[in-house]
C-alpha cells in the first residue's frame, strides 16, 4: 500500500537533506547561518522512503516543510526563503541591484562551473575530461573576475567573502560545489593553479575553507572521495 502521510515536526522546520549533497548542504548552511532551529529527516537517495514522493514528487532532496504546512522544493529557492524570511541574519541585500549582482555569481556556479565539475569526473576518455577542465578552469575565471569586480562594490568591503568579512547567500549557495574538487583532484589530478588570473578565486576559497559555515557542514574528504566513485566511469577507473 502507498504511503498517505509523510514524518514532520510540528511548529517547527523540517528538511529533507541528505549530508552528502551539495544541493542539501546549501539549504542547511543557510539554516545554520540565519541560526534558525530546524530538525533533519535524512533522506537515503539510494533506498528513498516510500512517503517522500509525497514531500517532493521530484524525489530530490533538498526539501522543506515549513510550520504552516508549505512545501518548498529547489535548493535556490529553500535558501533565499531562509534568508528572506528571517531579514535579521542579513544573509541577502535587500538591494535589488545587489541581489541581482549576486545572482549572476551564483547563475555562474550553475552553468559554468558545476557541470563541468562533473563532467570531469564523469568522462571515460582523457580528452574529454582535459576539455571538461579547460572549460571549468574558464567557469573559475569567471568567478575570480566577479569576486574582483564585487570586492571592489561598497558591499564587497573588499572581501575575503561576497559581502566582505560576512560568510552569507553568496558563499551558503556555491561553496558546496567547490568542495567538489576534493574528488577532481583525488580521480583526476585536478587543481586549480595558483596564478594570478585564479589569486581572487584562491583568496575566496581559502577564506571561506576555515569558516564554520562552510566546515561544519562539510562531510569528511574520504567520505566525499568514496561517494564520488559513482561518477567515475568503471573501465576508467
Ligand atoms: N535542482 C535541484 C537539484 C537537487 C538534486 O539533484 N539532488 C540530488 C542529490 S545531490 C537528488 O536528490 N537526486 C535524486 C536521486 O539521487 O535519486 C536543487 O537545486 O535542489
Amino acid at each position: 500500500m502507498s504511503a498517505t502521510t509523510f514524518p514532520f515536526k510540528e511548529n517547527a522546520y523540517t528538511l529533507y537533506s541528505n549530508a552528502l549533497c551539495p544541493y542539501a548542504q546549501r539549504a542547511v548552511r543557510a539554516f545554520n547561518l540565519a541560526k534558525v532551529p530546524y530538525v533533519v529527516e535524512e533522506i537515503d537517495l539510494k533506498n528513498k522512503p516510500d512517503w517522500y514522493h509525497l514531500v517532493n514528487p521530484q524525489l530530490k532532496v533538498p526539501a522543506l516543510r515549513t510550520p504552516d504546512g508549505t512545501i518548498l522544493i529547489e535548493s535556490l529557492v529553500i535558501a533565499e526563503f531562509v534568508a528572506d524570511q528571517f531579514p535579521e541574519s542579513g544573509l541577502l541585500s535587500t538591494s535589488a541591484t545587489e541581489r541581482a549582482q549576486l545572482r549572476l555569481f551564483i547563475e555562474l556556479f550553475s552553468t559554468r562551473i558545476s557541470p563541468f565539475t562533473y563532467k570531469v569526473m564523469t568522462s571515460a576518455e582523457v580528452e574529454d575530461q582535459e576539455k571538461a577542465a579547460e572549460s571549468l578552469l574558464a567557469g573559475i575565471r569567471a568567478a575570480n573576475d566577479e569576486l574582483l569586480r564585487q570586492w571592489e562594490r561598497p558591499s564587497g568591503k573588499g572581501g575575503p567573502f561576497w559581502y566582505g568579512s560576512k560568510f552569507g547567500f553568496a558563499e551558503i549557495t556555491t561553496v558546496s560545489f567547490v568542495g567538489l574538487f576534493v574528488g577532481l583532484k583525488h580521480y583526476r589530478g585536478f587543481e586549480v593553479p595558483e596564478t594570478k588570473e585564479y589569486e581572487a578565486f584562491n583568496r575566496w576559497k581559502t577564506a571561506f575553507s576555515q569558516h564554520p559555515g562552510f566546515t561544519d557542514v562539510k562531510p569528511e574528504d574520504a567520505t566525499l572521495i568514496e561517494a564520488y566513485k559513482k561518477f567515475i566511469p568503471a573501465s576508467k577507473n
